[in-house]
């Protein structure tokens, strides 16, 4: 899978995309990030990407001509017109769905904003899909770019060494991961919960279950109207609601 971002800053991705995990991938030949530096296809004296808002207001915009240059150039040395991600506060929040339905694609285009925004006629002419990473304010699309690049890379086949796969591996059942523990048994006087010394497989996995189930109560109530509970598991869920309830 080929990653292209179109962006100012091109060092700040590469290094961020060249590292680790990622970094590893590529070597192998499993995906690759290239970064485009928007200003390389400005055609002004000065080099300027930006101007002032036509109607005033602060800042400087990205101009159209630019960013759709560099999407052309993209698009005439990979010989097809790839989906563009335009990095927005505006845009629909990213998530894994996102991230599983993305990753089916050949090449993806991340296009990164700075300044106040990008002149809407490009976004116009050549966006497919806006998107965002949650609701707090960054400095640029690059950081969002490469979150979504990371999510991504990792559902590709062999991204992830471990034989697990990534999907089953994340968001198990849309639950939250029960505790881990490792050596020594006791830690400043905190023990490791006797279950998991048991060796009894059938219940360090019920333990593990009931753990998520608790713990995504108490934390992400909200992902519990999709999680796939037995009917076990969710007569245990009704009675943590209930012992919850009755405390108040
Ligand atoms: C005109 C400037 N701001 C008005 C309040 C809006 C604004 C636009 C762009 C503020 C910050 C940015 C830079 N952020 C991104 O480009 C961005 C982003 C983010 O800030 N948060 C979450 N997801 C994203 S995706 C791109």
């Amino acid at each position: 899978m080929n990653f292209h971002v179109l962006t100012l800053f091109p060092e700040m991705v590469e290094n961020g995309c060249g590292t680790s995990i990622l970094g590893r991938a590529a070597a192998r030949g499993l995906l690759s990030v290239h970064a485009v530096n928007i200003r390389d296809y400005t055609t002004e004296k000065h080099g300027h990407v930006d101007d002032a808002p036509y109607g005033g207001g602060a800042g400087m915009v990205m101009q159209a001509a630019p960013v759709c240059d560099a999407y052309d150039a993209l698009c005439m040395r990979i010989g097809k017109r790839p989906r563009v991600l335009y990095m927005t506060p505006q845009g629909r929040v990213f998530n894994q769905a996102i991230a599983e339905e993305l990753s089916k694609e050949e090449d993806l285009v991340f296009l990164c904003g700075h300044y106040e925004g990008i002149d809407e006629r490009a976004l116009e002419l050549i966006v497919t899909d806006e998107l965002s990473i949650g609701d707090y304010v960054l400095t640029g699309g690059e950081l969002p770019a490469m979150v979504m690049i990371d999510c991504i890379a990792r559902l590709i086949p062999g991204v992830l060494n471990n034989d697990v796969s990534a999907e089953i591996e994340s968001f198990h059942d849309n639950l939250l991961e029960y505790p881990q523990y490792t050596r020594p048994e006791v830690y400043k006087e905190l023990r490791v919960p006797e279950v998991l010394l048991s060796g009894h497989h059938a219940n360090i996995e019920k333990w593990r279950r009931e753990q998520s189930i608790c713990r995504t109560l108490e934390r992400r109530p909200d992902l519990l109207a999709q999680a796939n509970l037995s009917k076990k598991e969710k007569q245990y869920l009704d009675a943590l609601i209930e012992a919850k309830n009755s405390l108040q």
